[in-house]
C-alpha cells in the first residue's frame, strides 16, 4: 500500500472541511478519463494551446533569439502534444536537444518513442524523478527553454503558482527562458461548462478518486452515494471542484472509519483562470526582466515567455 497516499487521504478526510488532492486523480483509469476530457466539446483548453503553437511557433522561436538550445519539459507526459511543437522548431532549422522530465519512467519511455518516431533526427534524454531536483542537477552548455504547458499551473492557487515559478527562476541562468501556459478569464458559462460537461465525464474523473481509494487503500466507498459539484467564481477566476455525499453515511478505508453528513463537501481541485495583469504581477514579484504573451484568436488562453 502507498503510505503517502493513505496518509494524505486520511488526513484530508479527517479535516473539518474535507479535502482530497487532485494530484491523485491520475492513476491508469484517471489518465484514461483525462484523455476523454481532452476530447470533449466543452473542454476548450487543449484546442487553444494547439492553436497558439500551430500558428505562432515561428514568432515564439524568434523571440527565444537562439539558433541552438535545449528544451526541458516539466511534467512532459507522453509527448503526444509536444511533438508537433518540437517538429516545427526543427523545421525552422534550429538545433535542439529535448529533455522530457516526469515522475513516471514508464510515461517517459512512451514520450521518447513518440518524439523520435515523429522527429527521427532529434536527441531526446528523458529523466525520471522529481523535476526540481533534476532541473537543479542539469548542466547545459546551451541556453534552455523550460516548458510548463498544458495549463498545469492552473491546479495551483495563485500564491503557490508564484512560488513554483520563483523556484524555477532560482534555478535558471541569465540565458534561460520559462514558457508557461495559462488559461485566461473568459465568459463564465464557458469556463463552468468545461468542468461540468453534459455527458458527465468530468464527474466520472472526480469520482474515480474514490474508486482509486477503494482499489488501492482497501476502501468501501459506494460511488452511487456521491456526486460531483463544480463551481466557478469569475471574480477570483477560480474553478472549484467538489465531491459531495448524497446521504449520511460512514465509509471504511483500511481500518479507519470516515463519516459524512448528507451534502457534506470534499474539496478536490482548483483550476485557476488568469488575467494578463496577474501574470505580469508574477513577473514583477519574482524578478523576471520581461514577459511576452502569445494568445489564441479568441484571447482565451496565453502562452507566456518569461526572461530573466
Ligand atoms: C490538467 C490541470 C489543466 O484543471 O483544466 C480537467 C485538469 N480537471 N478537468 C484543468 C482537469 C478537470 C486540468 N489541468
Amino acid at each position: 500500500m502507498n503510505q503517502t497516499f493513505y496518509k494524505d487521504v486520511i488526513e484530508g478526510l479527517s479535516k473539518h472541511q474535507k479535502t482530497l488532492s487532485s494530484k491523485y486523480f491520475y492513476d491508469d483509469a484517471g489518465d484514461k478519463i483525462f484523455q476523454e476530457i481532452m476530447q470533449m466539446e466543452e473542454y476548450y483548453l487543449p484546442q487553444c494551446e494547439l492553436e497558439i503553437l500551430n500558428n505562432q511557433t515561428e514568432k515564439i522561436v524568434n523571440s527565444f533569439g537562439y539558433e541552438s538550445f535545449d528544451i526541458v519539459g516539466l511534467g512532459a507526459g507522453d509527448g503526444s502534444k509536444t511533438k508537433h511543437f518540437l517538429k516545427r522548431i526543427t523545421d525552422l532549422n534550429k538545433k535542439i536537444v529535448y529533455y522530457p522530465l516526469d515522475i513516471s519512467a514508464d510515461v517517459l519511455e512512451t514520450n521518447k518513442q513518440n518524439i523520435t518516431a515523429h522527429i527521427p533526427s532529434i536527441q531526446v534524454y528523458p529523466i525520471a524523478g522529481d523535476y526540481f531536483e533534476t532541473l537543479d542537477k542539469l548542466i547545459h552548455d546551451n541556453p534552455k527553454i523550460i516548458l510548463f504547458l498544458g495549463s498545469t499551473i492552473g491546479n495551483y492557487d495563485k500564491q503557490s503558482a508564484e512560488l513554483f515559478m520563483k523556484k524555477i527562476y532560482d534555478m535558471m541562468d541569465e540565458r534561460d527562458i520559462l514558457m508557461v501556459s495559462f488559461d485566461l478569464k473568459k465568459n463564465p458559462h464557458k469556463v463552468l461548462a468545461a468542468y461540468n460537461d453534459e455527458k458527465g465525464i468530468t464527474k466520472r474523473f472526480n469520482l474515480n478518486l474514490l474508486k482509486r481509494i477503494n482499489r488501492e487503500l482497501n476502501g468501501n466507498f459506494d460511488i452511487e452515494q456521491f456526486d460531483h459539484y463544480p463551481y466557478y467564481d469569475p471574480i477570483s477566476g477560480t474553478t472549484y471542484s467538489y465531491i459531495f455525499s448524497k446521504i449520511d453515511q460512514t465509509v471504511t478505508i483500511e481500518n479507519q472509519e470516515i463519516s459524512f453528513k448528507a451534502n457534506e463537501m470534499i474539496h478536490t481541485e482548483i483550476s485557476q483562470k488568469y488575467s494578463l495583469n496577474t501574470i505580469e504581477t508574477f513577473k514583477n514579484n519574482i524578478g523576471f526582466k520581461s514577459v511576452e504573451h502569445f494568445l489564441d484568436e479568441g484571447k482565451s488562453y496565453a502562452i507566456s515567455l518569461f526572461k530573466k
